[in-house]
C-alpha cells in the first residue's frame, strides 16, 4: 500500500490529524492496535480548549460538540473549608468547553467513516523502517496477514505505550520525566454534578476533583495511593472518602449513586525531545504526558496535531519545508508550557506523606495569594483556558 501519511494510533491524536490532512486533499491509513470500541471505552479528558473546539471546526467535525458541550466561565478551588473562583471570562475572554474526549474521538470516527477515510484496527507488530530515509515504510499484521505501507510522512500518534517513540535510535532523544508517589482514582456516575463548574480541592486527606460530562453524568476524581487497585475501593469508601475532602456545603449536597466506571491513573510529567526524526514526527501522549491536573494532555496533544498539520499542508501545497523542520521546536516550546502548569496546579493541590508541615503552609500560602491577587488569577486562567497557538 502506498499514502502519503501513515498515522500510527487511532486515538483523539490520530484521528484528529487524518481529517485535518483530508480537508487540504492529503492522504492518509491511520492504525489503530484496539478495536474501535475499546477505544470509544476509555474514560480520559472532560475539559477542552477553544483551540482544539477550533481545530474540531476545521475538521468539519463540530456540530455535536456545539450543541451538547456546556462552556464553562469559571472553575473553583476549594482548600479546607474555604473556596474561590477563578473567572475565566472576566480575566481572559474566554471559556473552557466540557465535553468528553470519548464523545471528541466518537465524532471524529463517524467523520473518517463518512469521508471513507482508511482505519485499520487490531493491528499488531508494528514497525517503522527507514524514517530518517526518504522513502520511510511502516509494516504490521492483521489477523496473522503481514502488510506494508510505503509513506512519504508517518505520524506517531500511538500514546505513551504506543512503538513509535521507541523508533527513535535512543542517541537521539532525550527524555524527562517526573514520577509523583500518587494516582488518581476516578469514578464515573449517572448522577447530577454536584456544581455547575468543576471543583479542584486540597484536603488534608489528599487532592479531589468534582467534573462532570451532562447534566446527569457527573465524574469525580480523589488522589490514592499508587498501589490501590480500583477493586479496592467499595462505591460507599469512593463516595465518603469524596466528600470529606471537599467543603463541608458541597459534600451536603454531593449526590451519589452506583460507580458505572471505576479506574485509577498514575500520575507523571514526561518530556521527549526531539519531537521529529527525519520523516518521524511525534504526536500527543506519544511525546509527552502531564498530570491530568489542569486538563492539559489532549489539549496539548492538539496543539502538536495543529502544528503537524500546518507544516503538512505547506509541504504538499507549496514544496516549503519550514514547517515540517521547525515542528519540533514548535511544539516543545508550548509542551513545556503545559508541562510547568500542570506540575504546578498538582504541586499545588496535593498532599503528600513526606510533605512537611512548612511545605503545607506553603501551599495555603499560595492560595490564600491566588484567592487574593488579580495577576496571580490572571497567569492561573490564561494557562487553564490554553495558551495560544
Ligand atoms: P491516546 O489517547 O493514548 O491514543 C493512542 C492510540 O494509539 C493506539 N496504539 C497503537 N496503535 C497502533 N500500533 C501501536 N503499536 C499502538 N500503540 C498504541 C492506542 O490503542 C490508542 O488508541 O493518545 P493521543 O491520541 O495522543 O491522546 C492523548 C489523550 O488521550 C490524553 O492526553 C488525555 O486523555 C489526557 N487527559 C486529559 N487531557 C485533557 O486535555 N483534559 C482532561 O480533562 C484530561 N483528563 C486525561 C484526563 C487522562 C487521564 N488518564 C486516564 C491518563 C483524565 C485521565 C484520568
Ligand atoms: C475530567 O473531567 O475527566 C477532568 C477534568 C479536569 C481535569 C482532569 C480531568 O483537570
Amino acid at each position: 500500500m502506498r499514502t502519503q501519511v501513515a498515522i500510527i494510533g487511532g486515538g483523539p491524536s490520530g484521528l484528529l490529524l487524518a481529517q485535518l490532512l483530508h480537508t487540504r486533499g492529503i492522504e492518509s491509513i491511520v492504525l489503530e492496535r484496539r478495536t474501535k470500541d475499546h477505544v470509544l471505552s476509555r474514560i480520559r479528558a472532560g475539559v477542552l480548549e477553544q483551540g482544539l473546539v477550533r481545530l474540531m471546526e476545521e475538521a468539519g467535525c463540530a456540530e455535536r460538540l456545539h450543541a451538547e458541550g456546556f462552556a464553562h466561565d469559571g472553575t473553583l478551588i476549594a482548600y479546607g473549608d474555604e473556596m474561590f473562583r477563578i473567572d475565566f471570562r472576566d480575566l481572559t475572554g474566554t471559556p473552557v468547553i466540557v465535553y468528553g474526549q470519548t464523545e471528541v474521538t466518537r465524532d471524529l470516527y463517524a467523520a473518517r467513516e463518512a469521508a471513507g477515510g482508511q482505519i485499520a484496527f487490531e493491528v499488531d507488530d508494528v514497525v517503522i523502517h527507514g524514517a530518517d530515509t526518504e522513502a520511510p515504510t511502516v509494516t504490521y499484521t492483521q489477523k496473522g496477514k503481514a502488510y506494508r505501507i510505503e509513506a512519504a510522512f508517518i505520524a506517531g500518534c500511538d500514546g505513551f505505550h504506543g512503538v513509535s517513540r521507541r523508533s527513535i535510535p535512543e542517541a537521539q532523544r532525550q527524555e524527562y520525566e517526573k514520577v509523583y508517589p500518587y494516582g488518581w482514582l476516578g469514578v464515573l456516575s449517572e448522577t447530577p454534578p454536584v456544581n455547575d463548574e468543576l471543583i479542584y480541592a486540597n484536603s488534608h486527606r489528599g487532592f479531589a476533583l468534582c467534573s462532570m460530562r451532562n447534566e446527569n453524568l457527573s465524574r469525580y476524581y480523589v488522589q490514592c495511593a499508587l498501589s490501590d487497585s480500583p477493586e479496592d475501593w467499595t462505591d460507599a469508601a469512593f463516595w465518603a472518602e469524596l466528600k470529606a475532602r471537599l467543603p463541608s456545603e458541597t459534600a451536603q449536597a454531593l449526590v451519589t449513586g452506583p460507580a458505572i466506571e471505576k479506574s485509577i491513573a498514575p500520575l507523571r510529567s514526561f518530556v521527549c525531545e526531539p519531537m521529529r526524526w527525519g520523516r518521524l514526527f511525534l504526536c500527543g501522549d506519544a511525546a509527552h504526558i502531564v498530570p491530568p491536573t489542569g486538563a492539559k494532555g489532549l489539549n496539548t496533544a492538539a496543539s502538536d496535531v495543529h502544528y503537524l498539520f500546518e507544516a503538512l499542508a505547506q509541504f504538499y501545497a507549496t514544496g516549503e519545508t519550514e514547517g515540517i523542520e521547525g515542528y519540533s521546536a514548535r511544539a516543545l516550546a508550548r509542551v513545556w508550557k503545559a508541562e510547568r502548569f500542570s506540575w504546578w496546579f498538582s504541586s499545588l493541590m496535593h498532599r503528600t506523606a513526606d510533605q512537611s508541615e512548612f511545605d503545607h503552609k506553603m501551599q495555603i500560602a499560595e492560595l490564600n495569594f491566588l484567592r487574593a491577587n488579580r495577576a496571580a488569577q490572571m497567569a492561573m486562567a490564561q494557562n487553564y483556558v490554553g495558551l495560544p497557538y
